[in-house]
């Protein structure tokens, strides 16, 4: 598997050969619709949000607290990572500059159904702020099968992915599969010998470039610089069997008869949106 970075692609062409086959693909210029696109700074941060509170393990921050944080980071003394603001809820005034959030390309987006607004399936829109050495804790696959689009709007990140058909070489957690138990950034080989066969493939994404993670593909990410990113979820006929099975694994620890009903109402709600994209509806 190899990473293209793209200009120019047809959106039949990014289906078939990425979403259909599960292949990452870095956009160079999709976010070119979004204000945000070069406007997103610290420093523009600073002055519209200084004050915005959020919390990273149950420690409140603020806007400019993570700002001094992640100017001040370091790889060998990097501030945690990732901070994170949900934009819809703790910063809704960033809305308009992240239009049309789908890019063109992340379409449909069954998530934007009023059928999937309530509850909790994973799904979100979020600031990620990182600083140089920041790591993303673990190599995961995203929750609920969901993909991934990334922006990079501000400095420079690395992320490293992996096949699809890896996951037994990865030692998912057994009780978060999601996880895997490999610190890929010191791997533990006399505990996680299989991970020698894994071919993990690593790459740069800078500013203004959006890379996106199709559903079940383990990733993490490593950021090189201050960073922000703009992440949000995609749900399509794509991964929908995948969803419905997760919601199942997930909803399961709270009883089955509620993982019942949400499986249900998950399956129902997919096919409700399968029959808007046979009908042209457009989200
Ligand atoms: O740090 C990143 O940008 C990666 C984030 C990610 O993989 C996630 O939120 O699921
Ligand atoms: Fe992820």
């Amino acid at each position: 598997m190899e990473i293209v970075r793209r200009s120019e692609i047809s959106y039949e062409e990014f289906i078939e050969n990425h979403v259909k086959p599960g292949i990452p693909i870095v956009f160079t210029n999709a976010s070119k619709v979004w204000k945000a696109n070069g406007l997103l700074t610290p420093d523009w941060l600073r002055s519209k949000f200084g004050e915005r509170l959020t919390s990273h393990n149950n420690q409140d921050f603020t806007m400019n607290q993570i700002l001094d944080l992640v100017e001040n980071s370091t790889e060998s003394n990097p501030a945690p990572y990732p901070f994170l603001y949900n934009i819809p809820n703790q910063l809704p005034e960033l809305m308009e500059y992240i239009q049309p959030v789908g890019l063109n390309y992340a379409l449909p987006n069954w998530i934007d159904s009023k059928l999937f607004k309530k509850g909790h399936w994973g799904n979100a829109i979020e600031l990620f702020i990182g600083g140089p050495g920041g790591k993303f804790p673990y190599v995961h696959l995203d929750y609920y099968h969901l993909s991934a689009w990334v922006n990079q709007l501000y400095g420079e990140k690395r992320f490293t992915v992996f096949p699809r058909g890896q996951d037994h070489l990865l030692y998912p957690d057994p009780s978060n599969y999601w996880r895997s138990q490999v610190n890929i950034f010191d791997i533990d080989y006399d505990n996680f010998p299989l991970m020698k066969q894994a071919t993990p493939i690593s790459f740069t994404v800078g500013p203004g470039e959006t890379l996106y993670i199709p559903f079940g593909i383990w990733h993490s990410a490593y950021s090189l610089t201050p960073t922000l990113s703009v992440a949000f979820d995609q749900l399509s006929s794509h991964n929908s069997i995948d969803f419905i099975k997760d919601v199942w694994k997930l909803k399961k620890e709270y009883g089955k008869i509620k993982a019942a009903y949400n499986v249900g109402y998950a399956t129902l709600s997919c096919m409700a949106c399968k029959v808007g994209d046979i009908m042209g509806i457009k989200r």
